[in-house]
């Protein structure tokens, strides 16, 4: 197996921690001696042993040297005191021979640091193996660690003639499985999941990570409703299960605790935020309120209200657009993105580094948002 290979295995191993890491990154590691892999270790848990020290007990563990043997890391060893002591160091006294590194660490403390204690120690570097592959897992920590904003992915599916719904609000399903699964596995990346009110009474949807292969299920986000007026149902599926899964609801009022107090009951939070200057929840506000809580990505999955105010406020940092190869019709269909929208072409929200991907019948456009 050559360099890629092996970084190809930490990045599986480094995926093991999604959704249990956030807002730290997921890292993955492997310890190679002589064309053998000796050890294994990922990032398992936020504040838990960083990847390289979780390879490193699981080699002592089985009583294997690592002195001299090359370590993959996914991402830069760290270089700083946190809430795990420094990686760059805890390699050096365990006699690494080489490191081999896939993504730069973009974290302020460490940035290059890491790689020069490295170096400065003898020990032999190679940086950027499979290098894209590892900054795309960690897009999230990626763009966190620098701007302390929410990752934002506005997500949704719709029908070749761009409805998410046919005339009589029915929208179960438009896409078929395969699609359906990659949105469970974001749900059970992402950090917290944003809806509207409105998508609450039409949908009842639970916003929980189902995933088939998983004892768990997956990590399952926490759940935002925007409800500027209080109107969530208190039937809700989201509000009867706010004792087991994290429910945010997310308004404009500040409720008496008699308004309020129904909701808290049942587990959920009741957050105040700024209106918009329509009366809506400002969704700027939330979302820098959830960053300075250490939220690190929001995924937005409805509807065309949120979806639009959010585009708006310019805090949408991705899009994915599933588009299924069917047609409903209807000049009242709803649409993804609602609103007022832009009066001319060249007013757009435009997307950039825009990549399609086939998930069985089904289309799959993802970019990020250029504001300019
Ligand atoms: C991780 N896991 O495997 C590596 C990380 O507060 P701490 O000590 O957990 O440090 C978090 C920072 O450490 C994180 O922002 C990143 O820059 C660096 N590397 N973090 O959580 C890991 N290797
Ligand atoms: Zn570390």
């Amino acid at each position: 197996m050559d360099d890629r290979e092996y970084m190809s295995v930490a990045l599986d191993h480094a995926k093991q921690g999604a959704g249990k890491v956030n807002p730290n990154p997921m890292v993955g590691a492997v310890i190679v001696r002589d064309g053998r892999i000796i050890a294994t270790g990922h990032h398992d848990h936020f504040g838990g042993w960083h990847a390289e020290r979780a390879a490193l007990e699981a080699a002592k563990r089985d009583g294997v040297d690592v002195r001299g043997a090359t370590i993959y890391v996914t991402l830069e060893p760290c270089c700083h005191q946190g809430k795990q002591p420094p990686c760059s160091q805890t390699l050096i006294d365990a006699g690494i021979g080489r490191v081999v590194i896939g993504s730069a660490d973009p974290n302020p403390l460490v940035s290059g640091k890491g790689v020069r204690q490295l170096r400065d120690a003898g020990i032999e570097v190679v940086e950027g193996v499979l290098r894209d592959e590892c900054d795309a897992l960690n897009e999230i920590f990626m763009h966190y660690i620098v701007s302390h904003n929410p990752f934002v992915l506005l997500k949704y599916a719709m029908t070749l003639d761009g409805r998410i719904a046919t005339r009589t609000g029915a929208s179960r399903w438009i896409t078929g499985e395969q699609a359906r699964r990659r949105v469970h596995e974001d749900r059970g990346r992402f950090a917290s999941i944003l809806v509207g009110v409105g998508t609450v009474i039409a949908d009842d949807p639970r916003l929980t990570c189902r995933l088939d292969d998983r004892e768990d299920g997956g990590h399952d986000p926490i759940r935002i409703v925007c409800d500027s007026r209080l109107r969530t149902p208190l039937g809700a599926a989201v509000v009867r299960t706010a004792h087991d899964v994290p429910t945010i609801i997310a308004t404009c009022v500040p409720w008496s605790d008699d308004a309020a107090k129904p909701y808290t009951d049942a587990g959920c939070e009741v957050l105040t935020i700024d209106a918009d200057d329509e009366g809506h929840v400002d969704i700027a506000a939330l979302t820098s309120a959830l960053g300075a809580r250490g939220v690190d990505s929001v995924m937005i999955e409805g509807g065309a209200g949120i979806a639009w105010a959010a585009l708006r406020a310019r805090v949408v940092t991705k899009v994915d657009a599933y588009v299924a190869p069917k047609i409903f019709g209807g000049a009242d269909a709803p649409a993804p993105v609602g609103g007022v929208g832009v009066a001319t072409p060249d007013a757009c929200f435009r997307l950039t580094n825009t990549t399609v991907t086939s998930l069985g019948d089904d289309l799959l456009i993802e970019g990020g948002v250029d504001y300019v």
